[in-house]
């Protein structure tokens, strides 16, 4: 990461690792799935510092010292200085529900990825007042104490948007970067939230917010000035009330040379021998409705129907680690997917043959990498994501040339240009293009191929952090020499963050 001295302290909701207990007395640490461990794990082995989240690993407070920090990842070859503090963070579980499932998970998540009818904007009120309001609170009061002259606070994500003002309002010249990992709606969604002029407010204390596209930096913008802020779409700033931050796009890369040089020990041939001779096309998502599983299901079994020459010679392997369970709309997608890949696999396949093969539970990512080179096909088919790293992944892991087939709507497609772009809700056209790719002449599979790769390894995780952290030195010094002034009308966040 860019040397801005002091040290770097990454705060997001979910944690890097989780400890768990094997029931045999015996505690094994976990990387934690999803792509903001992805993004910042490799980082902070490199660099180190204090990175603070929640603690959601059934044994992850029997591991921590009296600050709720431990070093990781505790992992037996993993040398001390690879490794970093995670400092933890518990919550009363009612309240916690009211942040992460309530105002995190079914106000912002659904609003800000176009599903507003999957909102419940009823309770917007109360999951803030007791859930999404009191625990930013509490993060920001973890990054105050640890937080010392010169150091680096980098916020991550939808759940934090008030912990920059927190934060600035006890330590005005604190240098503070957000990265919002979701994609920002234009003003018709975002205007629907209650709350909506007070998150704004808790990131325009940022000295820069990233986002991973352009049309998302615009958006906030324009969402920006509805709320009374003034707004320059040329310097890509806003201000409300005296503060001011800048937002700008910073599309998020991979570890090219993680993927490409990862080691495997031949398990992809492990795979390969398990679906034979048949082609493998693969999908890989965090369980969510916004991935859009069920649509590409369809989509894979519609193919089945209109090239019938292709049955018992192609096999999907579908990878999607569940998540959120507890939330009505996700269990609810659960059955639905395991009732219909079910009943599909019943009546198309046989002994020799599973046409779908679903897995709900997580990998190494070791075995990832495997799985990404084992397949012939990566279909990535969200109905929208933010970016979408596993469309990366799988061209930094394949040396060999496959072939991409990518929803116009993963953030990941205004950058992928080899790949076969679909519209993921039309399913005859995804069923022409699992053919497509299949047929796909070697020359032209190996043209776009390169191009691809050759993207992904340019634009990589390292060169995403390094232009994030240079831009947001520039900011602060910017920002510093401006006059500072909490906010006259809302005392509610002013009061309660204090030093322990
Ligand atoms: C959010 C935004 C944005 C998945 N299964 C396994 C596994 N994974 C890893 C993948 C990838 C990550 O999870 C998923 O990242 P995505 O980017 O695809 O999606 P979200 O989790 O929704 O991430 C998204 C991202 O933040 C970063 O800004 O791109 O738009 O929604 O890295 O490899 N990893 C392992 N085993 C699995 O079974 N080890």
């Amino acid at each position: 990461m860019g040397d801005l001295g002091g040290k770097m302290i990454v705060v997001s909701n979910a944690e890097p690792y989780k400890h768990e207990s094997k029931g045999d007395g015996e505690t094994v640490c976990h990387e934690v799935e999803g792509g903001l461990t992805t993004a910042m794990n490799p980082q902070m082995r490199e660099t180190g510092g204090v990175w603070i989240a929640y603690g959601r690993g059934n044994s992850d407070f029997e591991v921590v010292n009296s600050e709720g920090e431990v070093s990781v990842p505790d992992f037996p070859d993993v040398p001390k200085e690879k490794r970093y503090t995670l400092k933890r963070l518990d919550f009363p579980p009612e309240r916690y529900e009211k942040f992460y499932r309530g105002y995190a998970n079914r106000v912002l998540w659904p609003i800000f990825h176009s599903f507003p009818t999957k909102a419940d904007l009823q309770l917007e009120g109360e999951f803030w007042s007791e859930g999404y309001l009191p625990c930013n609170k509490e993060y920001s009061r973890s990054v105050i104490d640890v937080y010392e002259p010169g150091d680096t606070v980098w916020v991550h994500d939808y759940h934090l948007a008030l912990v920059p003002k927190l934060v600035k309002n006890e330590i005005p010249d604190a240098r503070i970067g957000v990265f919002w990992h979701i994609p920002w709606p234009p003003w018709e969604n975002f205007g629907k939230i209650p709350h909506r002029k007070r998150l704004l407010e808790g990131l325009a204390a940022a000295d820069l917010i990233g986002l991973h596209l352009d049309k998302y930096a615009d958006n906030l913008l324009r969402c920006a000035e509805k709320c009374g802020a003034t707004f320059d779409l040329g310097s890509k700033s806003f201000k409300l009330g005296k503060e001011e931050a800048q937002v700008k796009a910073y599309p998020l890369g991979v570890d090219f040379e993680f993927f490409n040089g990862t080691e495997t020990n031949g398990k992809e041939l492990d795979i390969r021998e398990k679906y034979r001779d048949k082609k493998l096309v693969l999908g890989v998502d965090r369980q969510d409705y916004t991935k859009g599983i069920p649509e590409r299901i369809r989509a894979f079994k519609k193919f089945l129907r209109k090239y019938p020459g292709y049955r018992e010679k192609i096999a999907m392997v579908q990878r999607t680690p569940t998540s959120r369970t507890g939330i009505t709309e996700y269990d609810r997608e659960k059955s639905e997917i395991n009732r219909g890949v079910s009943e599909f696999n019943g009546n198309f396949g046989n002994h020799d043959w599973t046409p779908i093969n679903l897995f709900w539970k997580g990998i190494p990512q070791r075995k990832l990498i495997a799985e990404y080179r084992a397949a012939d096909v990566g279909l990535v088919t969200p109905g929208l994501d933010g970016m979408n790293l596993v469309s990366k992944e799988f061209i930094a892991a394949n040396q060999k040339p496959k072939v991409l087939i990518l929803s116009e709507f993963a953030g990941s497609a205004e950058q992928l240009d080899g790949a076969i772009h679909v519209n993921p809700y039309d399913s005859d056209q995804v069923a022409r293009a699992i053919k497509q790719a299949i047929e796909m002449p070697e020359a032209e599979k190996e043209e776009r191929w390169k191009g691809l790769r050759k993207q992904v390894k340019t634009e990589d995780l390292s060169s995403w952090s390094e232009k994030f952290l240079s831009d947001l030195e520039k900011a602060h010094r910017l920002g510093s020499t401006a006059e500072f002034t909490l906010f006259e009308d809302e005392p509610e966040e002013k009061q309660v963050i204090r030093r322990n």
